[in-house]
Parts: structure tokens; sequence; C-alpha cells
């Protein structure tokens, strides 16, 4: 609770930004309103074999309805600016732009920017034109990069002229390992799906995804930069891996697992070519940059969109000979999530273990490693499993955090995602004072939401959402939040 540990905004430098996380296809619904045509999403959760509870994420928060009321929730949460994502086929697809599509993201922009909200926005949250798929296999086609080029340009024509904050992509590693090497993402390929080779495709699929980010963040800085003077970066997604002992290996081992999560994208974006150590263990399989690729690559990114939310503990793991290679052997590693029979931190029965210093170490490793780049926490939040049905049995009162600044049975009790916020913001607070240079820090998430193969089985919000009223209901962590980031008497005099 932030009076447990007075942490606060003052805490952190002035020009931070606070802000909460969203994207399009875990938060809108309506997805047959408007023009909207179907994502590889909305393909792959059509089969409930997919999805952990079998549910459809047709309606999920409905936010394409409820816009005006979220602003007005996030204005009260004190949140300096909202991450949300573009969907694509809801704006543009084969090549048309769907004017009522564009007038939805006009009007939640309007909408934020009149309270005072700065739109962040990720081009791309994961939900690929169908179409694109059919036509010739999405993200495993070369092709895809003028497609998404083409996509990307219309979002900096029609809504840069007030958003000044762009990610080209959210999570590619999520993507790509859900995706192409797991099965359990769309488009539902790995080496044993239907369809896939875990051993080839995951770094093919990386390879676009890279390519496209090149060229979408030359083409904003060659000819909307000028004018619009936005930032422009790639979210990425990376635990923390923690090397399991002190031996050499293991040490190097956790360097590895790094690299091919992290590296795999902020080396490029960086330097403009893989990490050493994918070469060495991918061989050639992991394609190559020309040299005007590379070029392109280097500095290609403002400032690193990080997403992080836990660690693992990391052993060397030299795999016998006749081990088929692919992405999920490839880098020599195997995880734990406990050591000596202890956990490497808090949980709740999920992948999502507690471990606060792991944002410590990860920042400042991007920091060491990569020239101490700008860095957007772009998602980060704990996860409490609340048994279903809960609101109806024991939720009793209706009070919104305006209306209350007690920690009360009236709020929806979530007290471990309290303990997630306050360590991990601790945490960053350390990092930043020695020396990482972080501007930004959203919460995933402000809602509960679809979220992805687990359906609506998690709820990571801010606010629970009664998913049969729609209804948003505080939770004590909305209520953490909101006092976290009054506190605007941040000057000495001020406090005297
Ligand atoms: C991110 N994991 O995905 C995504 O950017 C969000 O859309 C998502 O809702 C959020 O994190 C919460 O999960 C991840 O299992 C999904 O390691 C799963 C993992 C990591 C990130």
């Amino acid at each position: 609770r932030a009076d447990q540990t007075g942490l606060s905004r003052c805490d952190f430098p002035e020009d931070f930004i606070f802000g909460a996380s969203a994207s399009a296809f875990q938060y809108e619904g309506a997805v047959d309103e408007g023009g909207r045509k179907p994502s590889i999403w909305d393909i792959f959760a059509a089969n409930p074999r997919n999805i952990a509870d079998g549910s459809s994420p047709n309606i999920t928060d409905d936010q394409y309805h409820h816009y005006t009321d979220d602003v007005l929730l996030l204005k009260n949460l004190g949140m300096d600016s909202y991450r949300f994502s573009i969907s694509w086929t809801r704006v543009f697809h084969d090549g048309r732009v769907n004017p009522e599509g564009i007038a939805y993201y006009n009007n939640l922009i309007d909408a934020l920017l009149e309270h005072g909200i700065k739109p962040f926005v990720t081009i791309y949250h994961w939900d690929l034109p169908q179409t694109l798929q059919d036509k010739f296999g999405g993200w495993l086609s070369r092709d895809i990069v003028d497609e998404y080029l083409r996509f990307a340009d219309f979002c900096f024509q029609a809504f840069g002229d007030r958003v000044k904050n762009w990610l080209t992509f959210n999570e590619p590693h999520q993507l790509v390992n859900g995706g192409y090497v797991q099965g359990y993402y769309a488009p539902g390929r790995c080496t044993g799906c239907p369809q896939g080779n875990s051993s080839t495709e995951p770094y093919i699929v990386g390879h676009h995804l890279l390519l496209a980010h090149a060229k979408a963040v030359k083409l904003y800085r060659r000819k909307y930069k000028v004018n619009q003077r936005g930032v422009i970066g790639m979210t990425l997604d990376s635990f923390w891996y923690e090397p399991y002992s002190s031996l050499p290996r293991d040490i190097a081992a956790a360097r590895r697992a790094l690299d091919f999560e992290l590296g795999w994208f902020l080396h490029p974006i960086t330097f403009g070519d893989y990490p050493q150590s994918m070469r060495l263990y991918v061989g050639d399989r992991l394609p190559a940059f020309t040299v005007e690729e590379s070029r392109d690559l280097r500095n290609s990114m403002d400032f690193v969109g990080l997403n992080h939310y836990t660690s693992r503990y990391t052993q060397d793991n030299p795999w016998p000979s006749n081990v088929r290679p692919g992405y999920e052997s490839d880098s020599h590693t195997h995880f734990l999530t406990q050591r000596n029979g202890n956990p490497i931190g808090g949980t709740t029965g999920t992948w999502l273990y507690v471990v606060p210093w792991g944002l410590y170490n990860v920042l400042n490793h991007v920091k060491e490693n990569y020239n101490n780049p700008p860095i957007i926490i772009t998602e980060n939040g704990g996860l409490v499993m609340l048994v279903t049905g809960f609101l109806k049995s024991n939720f009793p009162g209706l009070v919104d955090i305006a209306d209350s600044n007690t920690f009360s049975d009236k709020f929806i009790k979530d007290g471990a995602r309290v303990q997630f916020y306050e360590s991990y913001l601790t945490s960053l607070q350390q990092a930043i004072a020695d020396g990482v240079d972080v501007r930004g820090y959203y919460a995933w998430s402000f809602l509960d939401n679809w979220e992805w193969n687990n359906g609506y089985s998690q709820r990571f919000g801010l606010y629970y959402v009664d998913y049969t009223t729609l209804k948003r209901y505080p939770k004590h962590s909305a209520l953490w939040f909101k006092q976290f980031l009054s506190n605007t008497k941040c000057s000495v005099l001020e406090t005297m």
C-alpha cells in the first residue's frame, strides 16, 4: 500500500511519464462493426481449443463503445499517458482505407488529448489481417515488409499530427515464440503442429519483423519527423535470466538466454546485426542482412520499449547431438523457477513469479550493453488470480476511486498486485538512481482484458471488468496507483 512505503511519483524524475497499457484486440471488441475485417487472431480464437477457457474475444471490454468513459477512468487515475494499438483491419485493408475505423481512433486520440493524456501508439500488436496470411503466408513472406510499411505510413499520416510516441511492434520475440515455436498464438505454427517448422520459421519471421521496423523508422524520420516531431521505437519483451550457479558455463548460458530473447531484436536495431551468440548457435539458419539493411537497422530507435514481467534461473544445457535444432533448443539453456527448493520469487501459481530485482538487472543489462539508450517500460504488471464469479458473490459496494480514498472492502482486493507494483517501482527507482535512463513506465494493464490463449482466465487490470455487464470496478491497485500519482508536492520547498 502507498501508505506503507510512502513511494510516490515524486521519487521519479520530474518529467517521467506514467501510463497504462492496452492493445486493440484484447480491449476493443466490436469485431464485426465499423467495417472491421478478421485478423489472424479472430480465426485462431474461433477454434475454442486454442483458448484456455474456450472464450471468444468478440466483445471483451467493448472499448470500441466505452472509450469515452474509459478515458475518464484514466484521467481519474491520474495517468499521464495511455498506450493502445491500432487494429490494422479496422483502419486499412486490401489497400483501402476505412473511414469508420479511422474515425474511431481519431475520437479516442482526441478524447485522450482533451483530458491531457498523451496517446502512445503501438502500430502492430499481433492482429495481422487474415487476408495477408492467406495471400502469402503473413510474416513468413518478405512481401509482408511492404504491406506493413504501407500500414505504418498510413498511421503516421492519419494520426501523427496528434500522436508523438510510436512503437512499430509489440514484443516480436513473444509473437514469434507463441506463433511459430510453441504454437499457442496465432497463426499456431510449430514443429509438431499441423503446420510449421521451429528450426527455420522463427528466424525468418523475426528477420521480416526487423526489416519492416527499419523501413518504418526510416520512413518516419524522412517523411514525418520534421513536422510531427515525434519519437519512434519498438517494444521488446525480456525476462531477466539469472545464472543458476556461479559456474562460468551457467553465467554464459544466462547471457545467451538474454541474447536469444532481447538481443535478437535489440542488437540489430542498435548495432545493425544479430548477437554473436545467435550467429554461432543458429548458424546459417539465421538470415543475413545486406549492407544497406544493416545500415538502416543501426540506431533505428529513439528509445527502447521494454516489457518486463518476471525472471528465471538459467543453466547451461548442452543438448545431445540427436536433438533436432530449433529455437527451443538453439540457445542451449535450461530454465528453472527455483533453486534448492526456494522459488525465485513470489507466485500465485502462474508463469509470473514476482522478482523485482530482475527489473533492476535487465535495465542495467540494457544500459551496459546497448550504449545506455533511453528506455520506456511499456508493460509491467502483476497477475492475481481472482476466482470466477468473485464479483457476484463477494463484491459489496459500488464505490469509485473518485469517491473514496481508503483501502476498504468497497474495492476489489488485489493486495498482491499492489505489492507487485510497489516492489517493481522501487526497483525501477533504484535503477534510475544508478544511472539507467528510464523515461516512462506503463502498467499492464488498465482494465482486465482478453489475455490471448488464456482468454478471460487471467486478469491483469487495475480495474476489474464484469464481462456480463461490461462494468468496470476499481481494484485496490487502482486506488494505490491513484494515490501514487496524486502526490504533486514534489519539490523540497513545497513539502516543508
Ligand atoms: C505481453 N509469457 O505478452 C503482451 O504484450 C500483452 O498483450 C499481454 O497481455 C501481456 O504481456 C500479459 O501477458 C506476454 O508467458 C504474454 O512469458 C506471455 C508472456 C510474456 C508476455
